[in-house]
C-alpha cells in the first residue's frame, strides 16, 4: 500500500551494445565480464544519467556518490504523458501526503487522504530500479525496458525531513525504440515474490552474487538488503522502510544499506549483484506489514 504513491527517479547511462558471439549459438545468459554499463551516479541531490539509452536488456551500473542514503525507482509513462506531466501533478500531491505525515502527525492512511494523484498515474508503471543504498556504495541492476517515456526517482529524505525528489532527484529518461542486443545475466540466486511471500533460493556466501528476482503475483513487492551489527534490529528497519510514516527513510538508516532491486511488473524477472562478507543480513520489501515478504540470513 505504501508504494502506491510514490515515485522516484534517477538514471545515467553511458549507453552500451554487447555484442552477438560471432559463429557461435547464441546463450541465453551472458556473464557480468561481458558486458558494457551505463552509469547512473546519485548525489546529493541529483541523479547524473543519460537522457537516452537502447531499449532491451540493459545493465546499469549505479554509485552512491552523496553523503546519504539514495535508491531508484522507474517510472513508465502512459502514452502521452511526459515528464513535465510527473513533476507538475504527480509530486506536489505526493509531497503534500509527506508533509501531512510529517508536519501535521498523520499516519500513514490518514495522509493519503489529503491530496490525490491523478487519474492517469494509475497507467504508469514501476520498472525496476535500485534498493536503497548507503553513500559510497555501488551496485549493478539488469533489466529489461520496453520503449517510453520514463521518470527516474528517488523518495528517500534529506536530513532536514524533505523528499529527495523535491530536492532534484527526479529526472526524466527516454527508452528508445532501438534495441541492445544484450542479454539477461546469469545468477546463482533466485528470489520469487508471489502474494507477500519472498523465497530465497541458492547458497548465500560470502563473496560476489547475482541475484535474478522474480516478481510473479502480486505487482507491489521489491528487494532491499541491509546488513545489520549486533546492535541493530530488524525491527527498527521494518520501522524506517515506510515512506509515509514519519520517521520513514529518514536518515540516518538504522543498518548498512546494500541495494536490492526495485518493483517490476508481475511476470518480469530483473537482476541485481551484491557482494557479501559474514554477518547478518535481511532480505525486505517495503511492505513491511507483511512479515512474509522478508527474510532473516546469516552468512558465515
Ligand atoms: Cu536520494
Amino acid at each position: 500500500m505504501h508504494r502506491n504513491y510514490v515515485i522516484v527517479l534517477v538514471i545515467a547511462i553511458t549507453a552500451g551494445y554487447l555484442s552477438p558471439c560471432l559463429g557461435q549459438k547464441a546463450s541465453d545468459t551472458v556473464t557480468s565480464t561481458e558486458r558494457e554499463f551505463i552509469e547512473i551516479i546519485a548525489t546529493d541531490y541529483a541523479f547524473d544519467a543519460p537522457d537516452e539509452i537502447p531499449s532491451g536488456w540493459t545493465t546499469i551500473k549505479f554509485t552512491n556518490d552523496g553523503d546519504e542514503p539514495h535508491m531508484l525507482l522507474f517510472h513508465l509513462l502512459p502514452e502521452g504523458k511526459t515528464f513535465d506531466h510527473f513533476a507538475g501533478e504527480v509530486y506536489p500531491p505526493v509531497n503534500e501526503m509527506w508533509m501531512a505525515a510529517r508536519d501535521d502527525g498523520m499516519g500513514p492512511s490518514e495522509a493519503q487522504q489529503v491530496a490525490s494523484l491523478p487519474e492517469w498515474f494509475h497507467d504508469a508503471r514501476w520498472m525496476g530500479g535500485v534498493g536503497f543504498i548507503d553513500a559510497g556504495r555501488s551496485t549493478e541492476v539488469i533489466m529489461k525496458l520496453p520503449p517510453g517515456t520514463y521518470v527516474m526517482e528517488c523518495y528517500v529524505k534529506t536530513e532536514d525531513g524533505e523528499l529527495h525528489a523535491m530536492e532534484g532527484m527526479v529526472r526524466e529518461l527516454i527508452v528508445a525504440e532501438e534495441r541492445s542486443e544484450a542479454l539477461p545475466p546469469k545468477a546463482d540466486i533466485d528470489i520469487t515474490l508471489s502474494n507477500y511471500v519472498m523465497d530465497i533460493d541458492g547458497e548465500l556466501t560470502p563473496g560476489q552474487h547475482t541475484v535474478a528476482v522474480h516478481f510473479e503475483e502480486g505487482n507491489y513487492h521489491n528487494v532491499h538488503v541491509a546488513r545489520l551489527n549486533e546492535e541493530e534490529s530488524v525491527q527498527d528497519v521494518l520501522d524506517w522502510l515506510p515512506w509515509l510514516e514519519r520517521d520513514g527513510l529518514w536518515p540516518p538508516a538504522p543498518a548498512t544499506l546494500l541495494g536490492g532491486k526495485n518493483i517490476l511488473p508481475e511476470g518480469d524477472t530483473g537482476y541485481f549483484t551484491l557482494d557479501l562478507e559474514p554477518g547478518r543480513y535481511l532480505f525486505v520489501s517495503e511492505i513491511t506489514g507483511h512479515l512474509g515478504v522478508m527474510q532473516e540470513v546469516n552468512i558465515e
